[in-house]
């Protein structure tokens, strides 16, 4: 499959951890391919911006012009663009080839106080880019910057949304990272689509080393853009990069270092790896028999994962196939909702644990667990509160947090006997696919 193309248009920052080089990280690493058109040149470290050299507009646009009449772009994003002039050509380009999926990142100002756009480039950006935009990313002192106003609270974010969407910017996205009590709160986001508000939360990460979070973010968000996420689902899966970028970031000279997407990156490889190895030795042996109705799926989370898009597992399951298993694609990440629901689940009271697969339920399956000495537990779905039963994946979450409330261990396998229009199930859980497979064949092995 071809990667998506993003076009990042911006400064090149030879710390690497902002500009153009955060952004083809960011791209690679969500699994777009990223082309570039730099806008200046800045000397830059750790401790701030001590140079730039500007590129003239009219070499912006060559650049422009060569990437787009050969290559093209799903979706363009912009970061620093510093004259009025690059704004312009930037402004017509996207116009002329017709670019939709357009993220703007309005950057103003390096961390230091150099200036990143000059003032009439602000006039320029709101009067010809953002009504280009389908997203525009503002931190709170970029929004403040845009509206003339202070913000101080969350609802002053979503106030100032609603002003910065009516320069034209269909969605707009503000960054709460700068707004006071963060520490305790957690970091904020607002989208505002013109209709509604969303609010993205993630825990406020204690470090100084946060150069690039809004290249960073940005560059995300326009990859999942360039695949065809809604902007809603795009500015989750952003946050999701960025934070965990953050919590990775690298302690690089003396001041300010960088986010770190590749981190993330490799273990989340080393994931796909561990479950396509996994699922070899399974596909070797005739287990077709322990495959359910719904069919399986083994997972694998990240190591710290919150969420859905940080376990990977097989898109289409893991299907019967005569006495065996076959798998219809490769791994990906936020391939599973059943079984990631209940990994994450388990992950809330053992971390070490991040893998689980589900197979059929049967009474010679339990027994058999029995003798083999495996712990085992299960819920039962009658005793379940009835407002939890029609949320789609609630109900295991539920059952999984009954098992291990009460059994104060992680047992290695977790079943239910099903309920009206569910299934039988039995779940095992280990700490990688490995050790889960292993316990797949134990179990083979004994019936
Ligand atoms: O983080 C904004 C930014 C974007 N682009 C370049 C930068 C910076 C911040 O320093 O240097 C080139």
């Amino acid at each position: 499959m071809k990667p998506v193309k993003v076009l990042c248009i911006g400064g090149s920052d030879s710390s690497s951890g902002a500009g153009i080089q955060a952004d083809l990280k960011a791209v690679g690493s969500c699994g777009g391919y990223g082309l570039s058109a730099v806008t200046a040149v800045t000397a830059q470290n750790s401790l701030g911006v001590q140079g730039v050299f500007p590129v003239t507009p009219a070499f912006v646009a060559r650049q422009l012009e060569s990437v787009l009449s050969d290559i093209g772009a799903d979706a363009v994003k912009t970061g620093m663009l510093l004259t009025a002039g690059i704004v312009s050509v930037v402004a017509g380009k996207i116009r002329e080839y017709g670019i939709e999926k357009v993220v703007v990142d309005p950057v103003m100002l390096a961390k230091g106080g150099r200036n990143l756009l000059f003032t009439k480039a602000r006039q320029t950006l709101v009067k010809k880019l953002l009504p280009l935009a389908l997203v525009v990313t503002p931190n709170i002192p970029e929004a403040e910057e845009l509206i003339g106003m202070e913000i101080k609270t969350v609802s002053g974010m979503k106030k100032a949304a609603a002003l910065i969407q009516k320069f034209g910017v269909r969605n707009v996205i503000i960054k709460g990272g700068h707004l006071p009590g963060g520490k305790k709160a957690g970091v904020i986001d607002i989208l505002y689509d013109g209709k509604k508000y969303y609010e993205y939360l993630a825990a406020w990460i204690d470090t100084k080393d946060s150069h690039g979070t809004g290249c960073t973010y940005a560059s995300a968000l326009a990859v999942s853009l360039a695949l065809g996420s809604s902007i809603a689902n795009a500015a989750g899966q952003a946050k999701v990069m960025v934070t965990e970028a953050i919590k990775n970031s690298l302690s690089l000279g003396k001041g300010h270092g960088p986010v770190n997407v590749l981190a993330d990156k490799r273990r989340g490889n080393e994931c796909l790896h561990d479950l396509q190895e996994a699922v070899k030795i399974l596909s070797a042996n005739q287990c077709g028999g322990l495959i359910p109705e719904v069919q399986s799926n083994l997972v694998y989370a990240m190591a710290g994962a919150e969420t859905g898009l940080q376990v990977a597992g097989f898109p289409g399951r893991i299907v019967r196939f005569h006495d065996s298993v076959r798998v219809l694609a490769d791994p990906e990440f936020g391939a599973s909702r059943h079984i990631a629901h209940i990994i994450l689940t388990v992950m809330q009271y053992d971390k070490s644990y991040r893998s689980a697969m589900n197979i059929k339920y049967s009474e010679e399956i339990i027994h058999v667990c029995r003798q083999i000495g495996f712990a085992v537990e299960s819920f039962d779905r009658n005793n379940e509160p009835a407002e939890k039963k029609n949320k789609e994946g609630f109900s295991l979450e539920w059952g999984v947090n009954e098992v291990l409330k009460r059994s104060g261990i992680i047992p290695d396998i977790i079943y239910d006997r099903g309920g009206w229009g569910k299934e039988p199930m039995v779940r095992l859980l280990g700490r990688n696919p490995a050790e889960v497979v292993n316990k797949v064949l134990t179990i083979l092995k004994k019936l």
